[in-house]
């Protein structure tokens, strides 16, 4: 007895240990040293050493998150980029990499040394994940990032995010290591309709807002504009542009795009196209000392629709000014990227091309909501882009998922498990129904039959059951009456969960849809394992039928209602592998029962 209660309690001790040590700092550090603890969270309080010289938006970050106090008994946090006397001593060990930073825990002390300024904001960052654990654990942490610009392009069709959503996105950003968030939402008349017309004053001001929000969060905020539609290949539409991007100037705003994606006629042309952005890069950013250089999305942004012959793309390759990246969303408009594909652009315009990665994005089907993992690009083309940025979905927080992995991605390829990194997500964005949230998201992967060939796999666990459920295997069957049930109680707590309210409201219609998709389930698997001859009661097929009907109807109802956007009606959940399976155990059962 005795043995074995030391023996639960070492593996007790052992496990906390572990555990202890099993901080997972996301984005995946480049190289990470654990060591033994280091202190307990509860009750810490840090002096500064080097805050007055060190990065701004570093010691603001890591002040909103630690107590500071001049007390004794203190962890001391010695903060500061190379150069700065603080960190001196550390010199020798900081990555030479840009924006790459040495993190240091040890008892009672905290190093934080950036390369740069961005460097000692991303340790902060991998510091807070630590320190955020009850047992602080001594740690080496050395990173960088593999891309240079990560992030996200608001680039889609549908309603734009709202303002509170970006500065949450940029916070996201921030804490997350990405570096760029291009604004280019399609809906945005100022960005596409009426781009020669500068903002009125209040959507000015939240332009403002968001370039210095972006600015706190280390994000790059790059302003798009999209004159392709009308565009005049002459002298006044070229003083247009740079008149808008002047405008833009004023708000605070550095960094620069010019987006020719989705138009036909005057605007394609290749040569104009570079004309016009070495223009702007000599008669406006070149004329601003701090004006970064431009991003261009083409309008033969994909693989799919070079034309060769045109010869478009070689074109920009060789007339437009080196500075300029080009976007590129791969081999179609839809699709994820690999060393080929990378090699086959770059070829042709001279430089390493800047991915638009068109996932999560959803606006080609809205009746769709994509929760699932993101996988599929390749893990060796780090070396072949100069930037790689997601465009989204409508739904901001709900985005977070691909996002945080996106995140993961760009910083360290190699290193990249879509699997974990998904986990990761869920729980980051909903900590207490992590596992609620994950069962729901294994029903919404799938993007449903597109104009795009876009497709992801779905609900992967459940597939050998439905399977088997299909062909009439009775233990499978209740197995599928188990996972239905479960996928009820998921949608239920999430339903309660009152943590990120916005994430919630943007997937209540999926939510109540999928709660019918489950009790549907229910029903069909409890008709389908009752012998239905001796079913007697209330319970009797009849009523079971008129229950599927009914809930059938509801689903029906709910997905014809106004609540979705009227380009793709409806609410689709479990539509690759759950929803099919359902009903064909369904008419499967409607039909023996016919038979008897
Ligand atoms: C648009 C984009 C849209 C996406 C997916 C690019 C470069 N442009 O087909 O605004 O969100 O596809 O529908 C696009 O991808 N056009």
């Amino acid at each position: 007895m005795k043995i074995k209660h030391i023996l639960s309690t070492m593996a007790l001790v052992a496990t906390t240990a572990a555990m202890a040590q099993q901080v997972t700092i996301s984005p995946i550090p480049q190289s990470v040293a654990w060591g033994d603890k280091a202190y307990d969270s509860a009750g810490a309080t840090y002096t500064l050493q080097g805050a007055d010289q060190a990065d701004a938006d570093a010691v603001r970050a890591l002040k909103a998150k630690c107590q500071v106090t001049d007390g004794a008994g203190a962890v001391t946090i010695v903060m500061g980029e190379r150069g700065d006397a603080a960190v001196a001593e550390y010199a020798g060990e900081i990555p030479e990499k840009a924006e790459g930073y040495l993190l240091k825990v040890e008892p009672g002390k905290v190093v934080i040394a950036g390369h740069d300024g961005a460097g000692t904001f991303y340790g902060v960052q991998s510091f807070l994940q630590v320190a955020a654990q009850p047992q602080v654990m001594s740690v080496t942490v050395k990173d960088w990032p593999d891309i240079v610009e990560r992030g996200v392009v608001e680039g889609f069709y549908g309603n734009n995010w709202s303002q509170t959503d970006r500065i949450r996105q940029f916070q996201f950003y921030g804490a997350n290591k990405m570096n760029v968030y291009i604004y280019g939402p399609k809906d945005d008349p100022y960005h596409r309709g009426r781009w020669r017309e500068n903002y009125p004053t209040a959507q000015a001001e939240k332009m403002r807002e968001l370039a210095r929000v972006a600015k706190e969060n280390k994000v790059k905020f790059v302003w798009a504009v999209h004159p392709g539609n009308d565009i005049k290949w002459n002298a006044t539409d070229e003083k247009n542009v740079v008149n808008k991007l002047e405008s833009m100037y004023a708000l605070g705003i550095r960094s620069f795009a010019v987006f020719f994606d989705d138009i036909s006629g005057e605007g394609t042309s290749g040569i104009k196209q570079a004309q016009l952005m070495n223009y702007v890069t000599d008669n406006f950013v070149r004329k601003h000392d701090d004006v970064d250089p431009l991003i261009i999305c083409p309008t033969e942004y994909n693989r799919g629709w070079a034309n060769e012959k045109g010869g478009y793309l070689r074109t920009l390759g060789s007339d437009m000014d080196k500075s300029v990246e080009i976007m590129w969303t791969g081999n179609s408009v839809v699709h994820t990227i690999d060393k080929e594909s990378m090699e086959w652009i770059n070829e042709r315009i001279q430089r390493k091309g800047y991915i638009w990665l068109n996932f999560p994005v959803s606006d080609f089907v809205r009746d769709h909501i994509l929760l699932g993992p993101t996988y599929g690009n390749g893990l060796d083309i780090a070396e072949d882009l100069s930037g790689f940025v997601s465009n989204p979905m409508e739904h901001a927080e709900s985005s977070k998922i691909a996002l945080y992995s996106i995140a993961d991605y760009t910083w360290n390829m190699k290193n990249y498990d879509y699997m974990s990194s998904w986990d990761k997500a869920l729980k980051d964005l909903l900590p207490e129904s992590a596992e609620a949230l994950k069962i729901w998201a294994s029903y919404n992967e799938d993007l449903g039959p597109n104009g795009h060939g876009f497709r992801r796999d779905e609900s992967r666990e459940l597939q050998p059951i439905a399977k088997a459920a299909v062909k009439g295997d009775k233990n499978a069957i209740a197995q599928l009456y188990g996972k239905c049930m479960e996928l009820e109680l998921a949608i239920n707590l999430l339903l309660a969960d009152k943590t990120n309210p916005a994430l919630i409201v943007e997937q209540r219609p999926w939510l109540e849809y999928g709660k019918l998709v489950a009790q549907f389930g229910m029903n069909v698997c409890a008709t389908a394992m009752t012998d239905l001859d001796k079913a007697s009661g209330f319970v009797n097929f009849d009523n079971l039928y008129k229950e599927a009907r009914s809930i059938q109807a509801q689903m029906y109802n709910l997905a014809n209602s106004d609540i979705l956007h009227p380009h793709q009606p409806g609410i689709k959940v479990g539509s690759l592998v759950l929803v099919p399976a359902l009903n064909e155990i369904f008419a499967n059962t409607v039909n023996a029962y016919n038979a008897t």
